[in-house]
């Protein structure tokens, strides 16, 4: 794994809150993403999360993407992909910040003739508000402009907002919350198989429609900063543990949200 950041790229990601990177997996490290993603995705059938009971089933979202999260729960392969340190490390370093925690991984494939997936922000699907936030996207087949690349507007993270409109049918409501953002140009991000991205969680970005027979499989992950608080939104964490949670309370339980990496604490073993 090519896991070592340039200056060049920190200060990339820094300034437009989205950042490429070449050739992360090797090829032999590609086969076994791809054969434990394929694997895991397969386990869930139609089952989204591990241990919820949100089902996929034929509503235009569902043929956006193939979504099925947090993998590394119910799947050991995926486990000890997603709790890789080296990929900790890269995010902490790119997010400025101490240390990071999973919040949730997905597994996100536009299937052939998918439907795009309109511009959105991530972090306001979240439990936690922070301007922090980072994910990971991973190529494992070629992403291009015909099978549903991403794109991002570079740069409109580090201007305020928590508002957002949801992935919703329509490519631009995003710019019916957002106004201020619908003349800016979009920066297409193709990736070759084994290339990723990072990019701030609020930074806006989507991508297109898959106009090809094949397949475009990407593994993600999106990552908490370390002391990060419960801002009162549900997501992905279990109804017993966020009942038990007031707004403000620490986000620091490694059972749901393992500490992958940090300067000086231990984290979390894979
Ligand atoms: O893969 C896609 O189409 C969208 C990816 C995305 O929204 C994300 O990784 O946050
Ligand atoms: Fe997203």
């Amino acid at each position: 794994m090519k896991s070592e950041l340039t200056l060049g790229q920190i200060e990339q990601y820094q300034q437009d809150g989205v950042v490429v990177v070449e050739g992360l997996l090797d090829a032999e490290e590609l086969q076994t993403w791809r054969t434990y993603v394929d694997e895991a995705v397969a386990n869930r059938q139609d089952r989204k999360l591990a241990n919820g009971d949100m089902k996929s089933g034929d509503s235009y979202y569902d043929k956006v993407f193939t979504q099925r999260l947090n993998l590394w729960v119910d799947h050991q392969g995926m486990r000890s992909l997603m709790l890789d340190a080296r990929l900790g490390k890269m995010a902490t370093e790119l997010a400025g910040v101490n240390g990071i925690r999973i919040w949730h991984d997905q597994a996100l494939i536009k299937e052939p003739w998918a439907n795009p997936t309109a511009w959105h922000l991530d972090n306001p699907y979240w439990s936690f508000s922070s301007r922090n936030a980072i994910s990971i996207w991973v190529a494992l087949d070629d992403a291009t402009l015909h099978n549903g690349c991403l794109y991002f507007l570079p740069g409109v993270h580090r201007e305020e907002s928590f508002e957002n409109s949801g992935i919703t049918e329509n490519m631009s409501d995003l710019f019916k919350v957002n106004p201020q953002w619908a003349d800016r140009e979009a920066q297409a991000a193709p990736m070759k198989a084994g290339d990723c991205s990072f990019h701030n969680g609020l930074l806006p970005h989507g991508a297109g429609a898959n106009m090809t027979p094949g397949r475009r499989r990407a593994m993600t992950c999106a990552y908490m900063p370390d002391g990060e608080v419960f801002n009162g939104q549900k997501n992905v964490l279990p109804d017993a543990y966020i009942q038990g949670l007031k707004v403000g309370d620490l986000l620091e339980n490694d059972e749901f949200n393992p500490l992958i990496y940090h300067k000086t604490k231990t984290a979390v073993s894979a």
